[in-house]
This record gives structure tokens, C-alpha cells and sequence, in this order.
């Protein structure tokens, strides 16, 4: 069976109409092999302006759902997945060449946010706040906002989606979705997902949750829409830098989770098995293709020599492949674009002195762009190293004095997550205190990516500063009243300002 049969197959069985997709102008291509797997009909400014004027009328609606009661549509989305759960990461797998784990791992995520989502839902909390007025009472209460724009990219081709809309749906939100343009067929069974749960929960009102298909316009349209309350963007940092001015423009609020840079510290006393594993988890997985893939590494002095050598060699025998096919651990770039991007970055480290291992494309099967993942050692911090190149590149330096390492952790433009490997109380402690990464995300003894939902997820500085997923991320989905009641019969004005009349 061709990949293209399979796909369809797999979208078929999810209740989608594969009719659809012959004869449009947008293509989706499967990494694993350059296989077309569809033509789609992409949406336009006019039709996401339509779709945005379908998610506002939902909210009317939606939004005086009981919160609990909005929940048990998220519940029903989660067992939903759960069935969907093999097709669903097969097809991350197929359309953004995972690995069949983390396909599957990608799934699961989704669930994961969904259980959360459920339980988020009996507990919206807000403050009761004590008062400086007699006879009076003050409190918050938690309001749903409107319409989400979710603009997501290729490497998380659902799971980020369903971060943003588990939340927003409980929050009281639709949800209008602009998926990557590299995983169309994707977004379109997710949604098939989600679309089955509606069914079945029955009185949801139409078009809460809107799935467009199309390239910049839609966005753009998303973006500048004053009916669209909160854009939550992933993507580039130059995505960002485009997205987050136009919403401030009209200020709508932005949740941004844009470019990483993330970097490791190995300590001499950190237990080097394990760091191995964590390093070439966090470099080599989703081939170097997550926001939080490590992509620097502070190793030191005095177990350089040790350590390095032996991730050299990881590295070269680390299985890359077709992982439909085999039991490769690293997949295919994305595209083109993504492996020329690589070598011009390595042959940028070269100029610079960097010594480099591996890096080259590997011919198998033809078709897709497999490349043998590379290290750079590197004896200064100088770019390439200091910008994020969506490719499996880990440069490498050693350091000498622990608080050189942080400031050198610390030393770029973006900040989403951060490792140190070490046994030693004070390296730890230090490295999460004020004074150490200044990461979103920062880690001791577990590398930089795979996060579990249950803790806010994003960075600082160029990462854009949004928070998703867990903890308490469901308040940027909704907006905050401050409530104060008089239950007295006088009106004591507060500072002790006195307006007798
Ligand atoms: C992303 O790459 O955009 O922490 C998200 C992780 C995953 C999410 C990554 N849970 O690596």
C-alpha cells in the first residue's frame, strides 16, 4: 500500500470525505518518502472572515454553557482520541515523519491535555479578597473570552492545537484553527476527532470548532480581527515578530511560543550514562525538529574528553531512517528548505573553527531528506550557535567556572528550555534560582524537550513569553472581572474619600 492509499484509508475511517482532495492548489507532501498525499482547496481571507463570523455567533452561546457541562465535551474528545489513538499518530507519523512512539507520544499528549482540560473545568477559581470597606464584598470571577485563533506549526502538528482548544473549549471559547501548511492531513483527521465528539455531545451550538486550511492570508485574516480576542501562535520567531505587533495593534492578546535555543550543562559530577541518554533524546529525537530540541551543550573541562567522544560516537551509529520501515530512532527533515538550511548552518560553524561530526544526507530510502545527525564542537559561542536552525545540529564547547556556563546558557535571544546535568545541591539549586537559566523551562537531570502537560509550557525573551498547556495557562483564555458588592446601606468611598453631596 503507497503511503497516499494509507493516508486515505486512515482519513476514510475517521469519517473524512477524501473526494476532497484531488484538484486544489495546496499540496501536502509525506516527508518519508517526497510522496504527494493530497491537493486541497485552500481557504481564503473571505472564507476565514466567514468563519470568524460563525465562531462569534458560538460564543454567544458556548460561553453560557456551565463550565463543568463544557468539560464533559472535552471528556468526550478524550475518549475519542483515546480510539483514534493508532490512525491519529500514524498520520503525525506519515505527514511530519515522526518516529512511531513519538507519533503516538503526540497522541497521547493530546489526552493528556484533554484529562487536564476535564478536571480544569470544576475549577475555575477565582479570589475572594478581603476589603477595606465595611458591609462590602469583593471577588473575581473568570469570564470566557471569544474566539481563539490557534495557528500552529508542522513539528506538533495537533498536539499544540489541542492544547490551545481543550483549554479554550472549557474556558467557554471557539476555536478557530489555521494549521501548518505542511500537515493539512493532519489537522483535517483531528479535527474529524474532535468533530465525532461534538456529535455525540449534541447540543454544542455549530462552528465551535472551525479548522481552516490555507496559507498566510489566513492567518493574517485571524490575526488582525478584532472578533478574535486571543491569537495563540507557534512557529519562527520572525512569525512572531510579524503576528505580535498586529495583535498588540488592535490590542488582542497574544500567546507566542516561538523560537528556542536550548542548551545543556554537564557537570563533572553529573552520571554520564544517563546524560547520554538525555542528550541524544533531547538533540537527536523528532530529528532536532521540537522547539525544545537541544541544540547547545556546556560540557566541562574535566569531563570533556570523556563524555564528548562518546556522544560522538551515538551519533554515528544512531539509526536514521524511514521509521515506517524500520526501527530508524531519527527521521526525515521536513523538506528541502529544512536540510539546506542545516548545511548552510554547519558550513557557517565550519568557517568559525567548529569541528564537525556527521551532519551529511543519507540516501535512504530516496525521496525524503534523511541526514546523519551532527556535532559541532565549537570553542566560542559565535552564530551559528547562537540562532535556532530547525535541524539536528547540537553544537558542543566546554566550559571551566559553572556561573560562566549559565551566563553562556543564558547568552542568546531566545529562552524556552534549559538542562543541567549534575549530583552536586549547589550546581542544581543555583542554576534554578533567579541567578541561573533564565529559560521558561529549566531542568535538572531530564534533558530540554518533552514536556508533560501538566506544567505551563513556553519561554521568555524571543520565545515570545506565552504560556500554554498546564498549571495555571487557562487564564490567559480568559478574561478577569473584578467584582465588589455593597450588601450595606451607606457608600464608604475607599482611600477614605469623602464626596458628600
Ligand atoms: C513544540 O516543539 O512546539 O516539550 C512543542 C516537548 C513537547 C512539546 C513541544 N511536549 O518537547
Amino acid at each position: 500500500m503507497t503511503l497516499t492509499t494509507e493516508t486515505a484509508t486512515i482519513l476514510t475511517g475517521l469519517g473524512v470525505d477524501t473526494n476532497r482532495f484531488t484538484g486544489g492548489t495546496m499540496e501536502s507532501f509525506t516527508p518519508l518518502t517526497g510522496e504527494r498525499l493530497a491537493e486541497l482547496t485552500p481557504d481564503t481571507a473571505a472564507t476565514t472572515q466567514e468563519a470568524i463570523a460563525r465562531a462569534k455567533a458560538a460564543f454567544t452561546a458556548w460561553r453560557l454553557v456551565p463550565a463543568p457541562r463544557r468539560g464533559e465535551l472535552v471528556r468526550l474528545w478524550a475518549e475519542e482520541l483515546r480510539a483514534a489513538k493508532a490512525d491519529l499518530g500514524r498520520l503525525v507519523s506519515i505527514e511530519a515523519g515522526k518516529i512511531p512512539s513519538e507519533g503516538l507520544g503526540e497522541v497521547q499528549e493530546m489526552i493528556d491535555i484533554c484529562d487536564f482540560a476535564v478536571g480544569l473545568s470544576r475549577q475555575i477559581y477565582g479570589l475572594t479578597i478581603a476589603t477595606e470597606r465595611p458591609g462590602h464584598r469583593m471577588m473575581e470571577t473568570w469570564h470566557p473570552l471569544g474566539p481563539v485563533g490557534i495557528i500552529s506549526a508542522f513539528n506538533f502538528p495537533v498536539a499544540v492545537w489541542s492544547w490551545n482548544t481543550a483549554l479554550a473549549l472549557v474556558c467557554g471559547n471557539p476555536v478557530l484553527w489555521k494549521p501548518s501548511e505542511k500537515t493539512p492531513l493532519t489537522a483535517i483527521a483531528a479535527q474529524a476527532v474532535l468533530d465525532r465528539a461534538l456529535a455525540r455531545f449534541g447540543d454544542a451550538p455549530a462552528h465551535l470548532a472551525q479548522l481552516l486550511i490555507g496559507g498566510p492570508e489566513v492567518g493574517e485574516a485571524l490575526v488582525v480581527s478584532p472578533d478574535v480576542p486571543l491569537i495563540s501562535a507557534t512557529g519562527s520567531t520572525r512569525m512572531g515578530r510579524i503576528v505580535g505587533p498586529k495583535v498588540a495593534a488592535r490590542f488582542g492578546r497574544s500567546i507566542l511560543e516561538l523560537g528556542g535555543n536550548n542548551a545543556g550543562i554537564v557537570c563533572p559530577s553529573a552520571d554520564l550514562d544517563m546524560t547520554l541518554r538525555a542528550v541524544a533524546f533531547g538533540a537527536m529525537g523528532t530529528a532536532g525538529q521540537r522547539c525544545t530540541s537541544l541544540r547547545r551543550l556546556f560540557v566541562h573541562d574535566s569531563i570533556y574528553d570523556a563524555f564528548v567522544p562518546r556522544l560522538v560516537k551515538a551519533y554515528a551509529s544512531v539509526r536514521v531512517g524511514n521509521p515506517l520501515e524500520s526501527d530508524a530512532l531519527v527521521g526525515p527533515l521536513i523538506d528541502r528548505a529544512a536540510f539546506e538550511g542545516m548545511q548552510a548552518a554547519l558550513n557557517a560553524a565550519a568557517t568559525m573553527g567548529g569541528k564537525l561530526h556527521g551532519g551529511e544526507r543519507v540516501e535512504v530510502p530516496p525521496g525524503g531528506y534523511y541526514v546523519r545527525p551532527a556535532i559541532v564542537e565549537m570553542t566560542e559561542q559565535v552564530a551559528p550557535m547562537t540562532e535556532e536552525t530547525f535541524a539536528p545540529i547540537l553544537y558542543v564547547q566546554r566550559y571551566s567556572d559553572f556561573e560562566q556556563a549559565i551566563a553562556l546558557q543564558n547568552g542568546v535571544a531566545a529562552g524556552l528550555s534549559s538542562s543541567v546535568f549534575t549530583r552536586d545541591l549547589q550546581e542544581a539549586e543555583l542554576f534554578l534560582s533567579a541567578a541561573g537559566s533564565d529559560c521558561g523551562i529549566a531542568n535538572v537531570n531530564i534533558g530540554t524537550s518533552g514536556a508533560e502537560i501538566g506544567g505551563a509550557f513556553g519561554g521568555e525573551k524571543e520565545t515570545g513569553g506565552g504560556r500554554e498547556s498546564g498549571s495555571d495557562a487557562w487564564k490567559g483564555y480568559m478574561r478577569r472581572a473584578t467584582n465588589t458588592v455593597n450588601y450595606s446601606r451607606d457608600l464608604p468611598l475607599a482611600q477614605g474619600v469623602v464626596f458628600d453631596i
